[in-house]
């Protein structure tokens, strides 16, 4: 849940639907983008679940579904609110889950209080029936899970949504049990590891916090002076702000000319882009993105296939592609969706001239002349070491907030190894691995630990999973305690209720032992920088959770909207309801650079203009950024070129014909022609466009640029041309779910 760790990651995991009885989906497609995971809702449903789904669009996935409601996009916070003033009208919450781990419902239920059904259906569009229908069917099959994905998160109001969704399932007492939680379907392969690694511009490995406190923890850990750590950024001061993201990385090559949003950045601009597996024609944007890369003074790109990038870019010189090798010439572990760890295989050694990813950074680090600390805490920490072993050594030593510790090499083969000596239900292993969940799910606290295959569940003892809520914001806030009730702990726990995280300072009273001095003299200030890992320990002879037992917050007292609000996305086809219920005020040094709500959702009434809905998304055929797959003949053939989804009843009124060639354009001043696809999948006032295609922009076939003999069987112009402008308050994810255009007969 993103209020506890930092970002998403499913509480539970995908064989425990099949303890569902209700499944709600608000803004996933699992049908088409996790084909496999979706057999789970299936066998689920054959159980009897229920299934809900939530989506502007009639996917496939609705298809399955008992119950649809076609959602205006970006209003699921009023949908959701709708289903909790249902909910507390009927006094179906669970009342004493709520009263014993949950802090401020109150502030949650007054907000719900003005949701009526019949304002839910003003702006949601979403018949009132429909509403009072799915929020009886699931406030009366519990356990209920509730899954999301991408048509939550990417909205100016993404945080909020992510943070309404576990709320809604607080209510219903469906976090920590089997069949509930929040289950977010994660993206790519490995993606789960990568923001585990801290592949973000907001925080170290593991989470933690770009701080003093664990700037020192990690250069204690890595065996690097921290005093030369310092003496790699432009100043201490700059050691503690938050990077640019992946989203607006352009805005700092483009420095605030031209009107672009000004940047905060040590006073320069960005001159070099160095990319590792991202497609970058997937950012939001994409006329500002080839106007970023055309200005940079350095391109570097890691791929093993062309990235368009360098496609759309007019840049000449100083364009640099390094062959990079696939998954399937490289090993090491990786992370699920639910926080299992697998170990991966080397199926073949990289082909010709490509070098695995660790190799070109490791290469990298020797020529700017920091290797030697690179690999420091591997090994000899002199460079002999064993890859990718020591890799995960190194991360489990150091990464005690997820409960890494337990991790090791040989523990997380042996259960890839025995894959089949696991029940996918419980994800209880059999045989030789019996005790242990698959891949050590973590928290995995401990190497005697089994992993945790459902966050938050108290009818375990923490030796076997259970855990509370994290305490991670103070014992108290405004007089009112954060730690959950008496009565109200894992199973077999020393303490009765709830407990802070455990430190050096209270473990003994909180854990009612006695320390030697030799453990005192070891032991780290805090269970999360413990590298004696004692703390962990004693804690779990006593059945604690080394991060406390705190109550899941419904009110965030630092957030710019303490409890979620419906706010309009900053375009918007109700402009009406943009007066109502306006965006955020303008956010100045966000994430380096400055960024607009208010100003640009209520400087003009776009639905005059653009008075469609776009929505943007995915294809079963293709991934990402599209390179991939379009460089593949049989799966270039199910889409061979870009295509715009539109309702048959839209398009006549433009007189646009199935497969006419259509004209879209977006309030940025930018536009794409693409093909016109009669679809019932979308309702009258929107349009859906993939976004897996580039290569073309803005009429302009740029495929000129593609190095001889590395077209791929199909390119064209990209949904990115004529995303909105528009950014998530918290994480800065682009609105791509949200936003408005104008279409015309080509
Ligand atoms: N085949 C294939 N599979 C993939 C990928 C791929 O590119 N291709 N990508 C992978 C990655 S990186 C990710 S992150 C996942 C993403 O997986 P999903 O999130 O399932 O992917 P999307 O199709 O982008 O969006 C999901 C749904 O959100 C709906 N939606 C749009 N706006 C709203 C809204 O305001 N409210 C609600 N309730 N719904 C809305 C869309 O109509 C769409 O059906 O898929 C992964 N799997
Ligand atoms: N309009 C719109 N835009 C979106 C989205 C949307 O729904 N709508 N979804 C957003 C989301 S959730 C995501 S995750 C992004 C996805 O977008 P990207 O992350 O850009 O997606 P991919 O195409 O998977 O990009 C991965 C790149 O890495 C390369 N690659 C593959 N394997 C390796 C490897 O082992 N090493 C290296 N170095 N490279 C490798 C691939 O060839 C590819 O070029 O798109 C985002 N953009
Ligand atoms: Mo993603």
């Amino acid at each position: 849940m993103a209020n506890t760790w930092g970002y998403g990651a499913m509480t539970n995991h995908l064989g425990d639907m099949q303890n569902s009885k209700a499944i709600i989906i608000f803004g996933a497609n699992p049908a088409v983008n996790h084909p496999v995971g979706f057999s789970h809702f299936l066998k689920a449903k054959e159980n009897g679940s229920k299934l809900i789904v939530i989506d502007p669009r009639y996917t496939h996935t609705a298809a399955k579904a008992d119950y649809f409601a076609q959602i205006r996009p970006g209003t699921d916070i009023a949908f959701m609110y709708g289903m909790l003033n249902i909910i507390f009208a009927n006094g179906w919450e669970d009342k004493e889950y709520i009263s014993d781990r949950v802090y401020d419902m109150e502030s949650i239920k007054e907000e719900a209080s003005k949701w009526t059904p019949e304002i839910v259906e003003d702006v949601t569009g979403v018949k009132k029936e429909i509403l009072e229908e799915i929020t009886k069917i699931y406030a009366h099959n519990r356990p209920g899970t509730l899954i999301w994905a991408m048509g939550l998160t990417q909205h100016s109001i993404g945080t909020s949504n992510t943070r309404l969704a576990p709320i809604l399932q607080l209510s219903l007492g469906n976090v920590g049990v089997a069949g509930g939680g929040c289950n977010i379907l994660r993206g790519h392969d490995n993606v789960q590891g990568a923001t585990d690694m801290g592949c973000v511009s907001d925080n170290l490995p593991g989470y933690y916090d770009i701080n003093e406190t664990s700037w020192k923890y990690y250069c204690s850990q890595w065996g690097v002076d921290y005093e030369w750590m310092v003496s790699r950024f432009f100043s201490k001061e700059w050691m503690h702000k938050k990077g640019f993201t992946l989203s607006r990385w352009w805005a700092g090559v483009l420095n605030g000319k031209d009107g672009n949003d000004k940047i905060h950045n040590a006073g320069t601009s960005l001159k070099a882009l160095f990319v590792l597996g991202n497609g970058i024609t997937s950012t939001a944007q994409q006329v500002k993105v080839k106007e970023g890369l055309d200005n940079l003074e350095l391109l570097v790109i890691t791929d093993p296939f062309v990235n368009e990038a360098a496609v759309i870019t007019d840049k000449k010189d100083n364009i640099f592609i390094l062959p990079a090798a696939t998954q399937f010439e490289t090993s090491g572990t990786v992370v699920a969706t639910n926080r299992s760890a697998q170990w991966r295989y080397k199926v073949v050694e990289p082909l010709f001239e490509s070098m695995t990813d660790e190799k070109i950074l490791f290469e990298l680090a020797k020529r700017m002349g920091f290797y030697d600390k690179f690999i420091k805490a591997m090994g000899d920490g002199k460079g002999n070491f064993q890859w990718p072993e020591d890799a995960t050594r190194e991360i489990a030593k150091i990464i005690k907030s997820i409960g890494m510790t337990g991790w090791t090499p040989e523990r997380i083969k042996k259960h890839t190894d025995n894959w089949d000596k696991f029940d996918q239900i419980t994800l209880m292993g059999m045989g030789e691995c019996e005790g242990e969940y698959y891949g050590l799910p973590w928290p995995c606290w401990t190497e005697n630990h089994p992993g945790s295959p459902n966050l938050y569940d108290i009818s375990k003892p923490v030796m076997q999973g259970g855990m509370g809520f994290r305490n991670r914001f103070g014992l108290e806030h405004n007089g009112v305690n954060q730690l959950a009730s008496k009565g109200s702990a894992p199973v077999d726990s020393a303490v009765d209720g709830g407990y802070p995280q455990i430190t050096k300072a209270n473990i003994e009273e909180v854990l009612g032992i006695t320390l030697s001095e030799n453990e005192k003299a070891r032991m780290g200030a805090s269970w999360s920088t413990d590298a004696s890992d004692i703390i962990a320990k004693k804690c779990m002879e006593k059945g604690i959770a080394p991060y406390g037992n705190a109550r899941a917050r419904a009110r965030v007292w630092t957030f710019a909207d303490q409890i979620p609000l419906h706010r309009e996305p900053l375009h918007t086809t109700r402009q009406d309801l943009a007066h109502q219920y306006p965006s955020f005020e303008d956010k100045s040094d966000h994430f380096r650079v400055d960024t607009k709500y208010k100003s640009v959702q209520l400087a003009k009434d776009y639905s005059k203009e653009f008075p469609i809905n776009l929505v943007t998304g995915r294809l079963v055929n293709l991934n990402g950024a599209g390179m991939e797959n379009r460089a593949s003949k049989y799966l270039t053939r199910l889409t061979p070129e870009m295509f715009c989804d539109i309702n048959p009843e839209l398009a006549k009124k433009y007189s646009i014909k199935n497969n006419d060639m259509i004209w879209v354009y977006s309030p940025e001043g930018t536009k794409i022609k693409v093909k016109a696809r009669y679809s019932h999948s979308v309702s009258k006032d929107m349009v859906f466009l993939p976004f897996h295609f580039t290569g073309i922009m803005q009429g302009v076939d740029m495929s000129k640029n593609y190095p001889e003999g590395t077209k791929p069987y199909a390119y064209g112009e990209s949904a990115n041309t004529v995303t909105n402008y528009g950014y998530d308050i918290v994480t800065q994810i682009p609105e791509t779910k949200g936003g408005v255009c104008r279409i015309e007969k080509a």
